[in-house]
């Protein structure tokens, strides 16, 4: 990858972009509250807070660091990156308590709705030699009850061989590696697409200055993204990642779980691996 690549698709586009994108999906929606939830919440967090300021002896001069970063987290429009890569898998892990079904994880900060439809057996839409091995995914969606579930929604979306994603990075197709295919009449569904990456979040912003003020890494391991659903179950987000590859043990979003791992097969002339993965979906 390039240097100018990776600056034009660092943390200001990237970040500007995620933070537009969850404003008018779902900011608007996030209203209503009641007083006594938000007071619960709020003063929860805020005595956590000083519990670690007393715990810790916390100095003025991390104080004003800690002032100066926040800061900077909204100028480079970080908030969902930070959110997404360092809070939301607890957030999840409570969502999905009660569910039987399949395992779901986080959504993280690049998903866009209504990517363009797709007949059951598809290619995700790619540039014509979009780097990576091909890799043919396939499986079945089923209720917890075990019946098929015909016509559910497979969306799909995910990093190309550099780490980026199509809306968020410049220079790609606007739907590149993004799709909706609808499964067959028993659930099925077979989708063409390449083998990702692993993804380094943005070094040149605020995420990345924490991560390196810290020592730890920036990476996530190779992951598919997916949203399954039907009519009356409950829809899943989940992400797929692959057994063996690099970080599948170290995730900076800690957002890996061992249902969630695949192990695809080279097949005939090798330039090729394939993979099937069933998907079972809770009542609504
Ligand atoms: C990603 O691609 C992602 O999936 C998450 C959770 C956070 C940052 C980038
Ligand atoms: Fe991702």
């Amino acid at each position: 990858m390039t240097d100018t690549t990776t600056e034009q698709a660092g943390a200001a586009a990237s970040g500007a972009a995620a933070t537009e994108r969850f404003r008018s999906r779902i900011a608007s929606a996030a209203a209503g509250s009641d007083a006594e939830r938000v007071d619960t919440l709020v003063t929860a967090l805020l005595t956590a807070t000083h519990d670690i300021i007393r715990r810790h002896k916390v100095t003025y001069e991390e104080y004003n660091a800690l002032k100066a970063w926040l800061i900077q987290v909204g100028e480079d429009g970080e908030w969902p990156l930070f959110l997404d890569v360092w809070v939301e898998h607890v957030v999840e892990e409570v969502a999905g308590e009660s569910r039987e079904g399949s395992k779901g994880t986080i959504e993280g900060p690049y998903y866009v709705p209504d990517a363009p439809a797709l007949p059951a057996e598809a290619t995700l839409p790619m540039r014509e030699n979009e780097a990576g091995i091909p890799l043919l995914f396939q499986g079945q969606v089923r209720s917890v009850d075990d019946g098929p579930l015909p016509a559910a929604k497979v969306e799909m979306w995910q990093a190309d061989d550099d780490g980026f994603y199509s809306q968020f990075a410049p220079d790609l197709p606007e739907w590149n590696l993004r799709g909706t295919v609808i499964a067959d009449g028993t659930g099925h569904f077979k989708i063409y697409t390449i083998q990702p990456a692993p993804y380094q979040i943005p070094t040149d912003g605020a995420c990345g200055s924490l991560v390196s003020a810290a020592g730890w890494h920036p990476w996530r391991p190779a992951h598919l993204h997916l949203k399954v659903s039907a009519p009356g179950y409950q829809l899943v987000t989940t992400q797929l990642y692959f057994t063996g590859g690099a970080y599948v043990d170290d995730d900076i979003a800690s957002a890996v779980k061992p249902e969630l791992m695949l192990d695809p097969t080279p097949t005939g002339d090798g330039e090729h691996h394939e993979v099937t993965y069933d998907f079972v979906l809770d009542r609504a």
